[in-house]
């Protein structure tokens, strides 16, 4: 009996189908279970499910039975056989099976453990990240990551943006230049681009009203945190003729109150059973605070940050726990931020402020946000109170030299954005693979 590839099914389907029919599925030997010489359990699983594999002598012979008893997890299979419904429908169907293959046999030895309460270093995992993701918890990280940028990108489109992709080799650092990467490129000296800051703005000078990437974003910082990678994909949105940095908000928040919905509604039972709560969909609008009072509440609970700055991560969080005590709210926008802390590029709300904001969630910062700047004499001045030449940027600054709609927007980073849903220890899990000041590899 010769096995077809093509005729494979879903484990998720095959759970689905009727009682005796005959299926074919294809996956990994995840668990097995040997009794005797006569029968053996074998657990397959797939990228949608697993399903529990009768393996019977009187069905496959003994020389076959020989074979999946002996054969190490991992290993991948192709196996045919019969449906058999449980009688107690909360129990999931088992396969009787006629026919296997071995497509493709494990070695004995994995260099890493599988599955929950036997977990490895996060170092060794990283190692080995293709067998960790095998792991239907890793593996559920990074599918829900897929339809996060799905469910995004339905939105965006509805809102009539249009997804551009820009450069990530760039003759200028768009955000400031101590974190750049430096590349050769061919005689001269090339950046890798920090944000597609310039060019999602570019884009709105070219007559594109609303724009958006999901793009890899490049950061030399040294730090070795749970929440920094030097490559990680940054998703950017720019809206054209807007009125305020409230509009930018406004739209933020409905679009992660949307894509929050739909991750409960296809992930909720996984997420319950994998990770141990439910997804909590926010209510409408998400809390807003000034820089300045969120610095004043912060030092009334007893943290110590300097007025006027940047709040440090600590402060963050702690304000993250105070707003989720006052407004039982997981989300907050902290606006109104120094212009002294922030980019040229950003509008002025008054002389000392920027139009701009941070989200936060559970007081982890997951997106900067900010109206900008589309004067081109205003831009200058700005420009110079921070020092900057403008020859480097003259590029940047001719968008705004024949007209330039009103704008501004938004940077998130993916990852962020899982660690915070999924409430991650490590930001690392919510990449496919780890680039950070200690890893180039796999
Ligand atoms: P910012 O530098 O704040 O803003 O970056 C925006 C968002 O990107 C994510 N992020 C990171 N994620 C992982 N590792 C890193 N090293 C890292 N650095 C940043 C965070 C952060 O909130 N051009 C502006 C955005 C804008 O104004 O449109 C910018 O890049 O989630």
């Amino acid at each position: 009996m010769s096995i077809h590839l093509s005729e494979r099914k879903q484990i998720q389907t095959v759970l689905a189908s009727e009682n005796g029919e005959r299926v074919l599925i294809a996956g990994f030997l995840k668990r097995k279970r040997v009794l005797g010489k006569k029968l053996v359990f074998g657990i397959i699983q797939d990228n949608s499910e697993e399903i529990q594999a009768v393996f019977s002598v009187s069905d496959i012979g003994q020389e076959n039975l020989e074979t999946i008893a002996g054969l190490p997890l991992q290993s991948v299979c192709a196996v045919e056989g019969t449906i058999q419904k449980n009688a107690d429908r909360t129990k999931k169907p088992e396969m009787l099976v006629l026919a296997f293959e071995v497509l493709s046999a494990s070695e004995p030895q994995l260099p890493i453990d599988l599955g929950p309460g036997t977990e490895s270093a996060m170092d060794l995992r990283l190692n080995w990240r293709f067998l960790d993701l095998r792991d239907e918890r890793q593996r559920t990280i990074m599918l829900m990551l897929s339809d996060f940028e799905r469910f995004s990108r339905d939105f965006f489109y509805r809102e009539g943006l249009r997804e551009i992709h820009s450069p990530k080799i760039m003759g200028t650092a768009s955000e400031s230049g101590a974190e750049v990467f430096t590349v050769n490129y061919f005689d001269a000296r090339a950046f890798l681009a920090q944000s597609p800051q310039f060019y999602k703005q570019m884009a709105i000078a070219s007559g594109f009203d609303r724009v958006f990437e999901i793009a890899p974003a490049y950061r030399a910082e040294k730090s070795y945190t749970n929440r920094h990678l030097t490559e990680f994909v940054s998703l950017d949105v720019e809206l054209g003729y807007i009125e305020d940095v409230e509009e930018v908000m406004a739209f933020e928040e409905r679009w992660i109150v949307e894509v929050l919905g739909r991750l409960k509604e296809r992930w909720d039972s996984n997420v319950e059973r994998l990770f141990g709560f439910e997804i909590s969909v926010p209510t409408l609008p998400f809390p807003r605070i000034r820089m300045e009072e969120a610095i004043e509440k912060v030092n009334r609970s007893g943290l110590n940050v300097s007025a006027g700055g940047d709040l440090p991560s600590e402060g963050e969080k702690r304000l993250g726990q105070l707003i989720a005590e006052e407004h039982h709210h997981p989300f907050v926008f902290v606006t109104h931020f120094p212009f002294s802390v922030r980019p040229f590029y950003h509008h002025k709300a008054d002389p000392r402020t920027s139009s701009s904001y941070d989200l936060l969630w559970n007081g982890v910062e997951i997106t900067t946000g900010a109206q900008r700047e589309h004067n081109y004499e205003i831009l200058k001045r700005q420009l110079a109170e921070k020092g900057m030449k403008e020859e480097p940027l003259s590029d940047y600054l001719n968008f705004f030299r024949f007209g330039c709609p009103p704008h501004g927007g938004f940077g998130l980073g993916t990852a962020r954005f899982m660690m915070s849903l999924l409430r991650l220890e490590n930001i690392r899990e919510a990449v496919l693979l780890t680039r950070d000041p200690k890893r180039v590899t796999p």
